[in-house]
């Protein structure tokens, strides 16, 4: 365990986007919020159905001078399910990291966080990862929050039934209205929950608002545990991004499909390549879809030209040192932070109190 240093002095910022942060709060909120939805997993059509309503964003995406889609697109069905097949790959050890922390240290990390607390789990997903805390963490409450309500109540019945000592609620939440729980949320001693590295995500700019939102929703006495990929070697972070199998291929070439169902385009898949790797001066991963040939994609109102070799950006996955992610935690409002690490360093899980 490792507890970050409040007193500390402020550690010397490399990272470009990170220059930016003071400007966090002018960015209006529901921008951010928005944003937000992106680190979220989701799970069905109706879901999806409602978190890819933005269009124009999509359109600006595609039409820029770079062209981009927003990671979101990954998260169909099959995405959600191929997704799932990259964290059983040897070559992604995130999950597997962050796993081996939870088993090597759950007795720290629930001495740390303590019982009782209203456990709020973000892009819960199938509730695994927050399930296998309940025995040790004994929460009062749990809330999973994700995009699809539905998904969740099929989960959470089960999971009602072998903890029947658990208040659960499932939140079928969509960001865009702003990153505030309902009243059925308890409000005292809240644990949010945010695991995975999804934070990564988010450029260093928008994690920090980000952040401070979670902050505020901790209210007194509340706490954030969190999941963070850290800065390692290139070869590793390339091999992570692309697999051998080519799982995080497929991945990352169905966002195409994606977009062609939202936006009726004629993306063919078959067209495009993967690329993936890690960007060392900005201290990202990055997944780009990049055209064989030249080619013309169309949809209903509009059309583009991709040349040979051309790219669309389709994530960024921010990794951060220890101390750069402590200190975003800082900055953000949160007071003591303490962390763990697997044994090779490869990532964190930090616990900040509100
Ligand atoms: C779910 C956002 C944490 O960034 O590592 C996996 C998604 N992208 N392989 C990540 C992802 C490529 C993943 N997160």
């Amino acid at each position: 365990m490792l507890q970050l240093d409040e007193n500390k002095t402020e550690i010397p910022v490399e990272n470009p986007d990170m220059r930016g942060l003071e400007l966090v709060r002018e960015t209006p909120q529901r921008e951010r919020a928005r944003r937000t939805t992106d680190a979220l997993r989701l799970r069905n059509r109706e879901a999806i159905a409602r978190l890819w309503n933005g269009r124009e964003e999509l359109l600006a995406g595609l039409n820029a001078p770079q062209a981009w889609i927003p990671a979101k697109y990954f998260y169909d069905t099959l995405g959600s399910q191929l997704f799932d097949a990259i964290t059983s790959l040897p070559e992604y050890y995130l999950t597997r990291s962050e796993a081996a922390i939870f088993s090597r240290d759950i007795g720290d990390i629930a001495r740390a966080v303590g019982t009782g607390c209203n456990l709020i789990d973000l892009g819960a997903g199938n509730c695994e990862k927050a399930a296998s805390l309940f025995a040790s963490l004994k929460p009062a409450h749990y809330v999973a929050v994700d995009l699809s309500a539905d998904y969740l109540e099929t989960t959470l019945a089960r999971l009602r039934h072998q903890f029947p000592d658990i208040a659960m609620s499932g939140l079928g939440l969509d960001m865009t209205e702003g990153l505030s729980f309902p009243d059925s949320v308890p409000d005292s001693r809240r644990l949010i929950f945010y695991p995975g590295s999804s934070i990564g995500n988010f450029t260093p700019v928008d994690a920090a608002g980000f952040l401070s939102d979670l902050r505020r929703e901790c209210r007194q006495h509340g706490g954030l545990l969190i999941g963070v990929d850290l800065i390692k070697e290139k070869a590793i972070l390339d091999a992570a991004y692309d697999d051998a199998l080519g799982v995080t291929a497929a991945f990352n070439l169905n966002a195409l499909n994606n977009v062609n169902s939202v936006l009726g385009s004629d993306f063919d898949v078959r067209d495009w390549r993967h690329c993936g790797f890690y960007n060392q001066t900005m201290s990202r991963a990055e997944m780009h879809v990049e055209t064989r040939l030249a080619v013309d994609v169309s949809w209903p109102g509009g059309s583009r030209r991709f040349e040979a070799g051309e790219r669309i950006h389709t994530e960024n996955s921010y990794k951060y040192s220890l101390e750069e992610f402590g200190a975003l935690l800082r900055r953000a409002g949160f007071r003591s932070v303490t962390a763990w690490t697997d044994q090779r360093n490869w990532f964190a899980l930090f616990y900040a109190t509100a």
